[in-house]
């Protein structure tokens, strides 16, 4: 999508502080980091929030879970979280499908 920060992390026309790579999926560290550890794992293919998930599309989200764990395992993480805002009222700021990974800090419940 032409005006996607996103798609255009993924295109390479906006650099990113990669952390893993495939056909399917892109990890990075967040630009505004909330934790010790904050990255976000985003499919490739522009999807614009949980909210458009389907069973045409649903797979990349059990590519990006797996993903997350093997990152997680790779990183020594013992706990982390998953977040995914969707909608404007839950704090989506960035309308393409992520994932965003948190650790190294004791996180609250419920979250604000
Ligand atoms: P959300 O508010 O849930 O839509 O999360 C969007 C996140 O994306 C937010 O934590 C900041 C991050 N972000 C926005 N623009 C960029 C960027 O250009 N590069 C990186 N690395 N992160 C970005």
């Amino acid at each position: 999508m032409n005006d996607c920060i996103f798609c255009k992390i993924v295109s390479g026309e906006i650099p990113s502080n990669k952390v893993y790579e495939d056909d399917q999926c892109l990890a990075f560290y967040d630009l505004d980091p909330q934790a010790p550890t904050h990255f976000l794992v985003i499919p490739k293919a522009h999807i614009e929030s949980a909210r458009s998930i389907n069973a045409g599309n649903c797979q990349i989200v059990g590519h990006c879970y797996a993903v997350i764990a093997q990152i997680a395992q790779d990183m020594g993480l013992e706990s982390y979280r998953v977040v995914t805002n969707c909608g404007l009222q839950a704090g989506q700021s960035v309308f393409h499908l992520h994932f965003h990974v948190l650790a190294g800090r004791d996180m609250t419940w419920p979250p604000g």
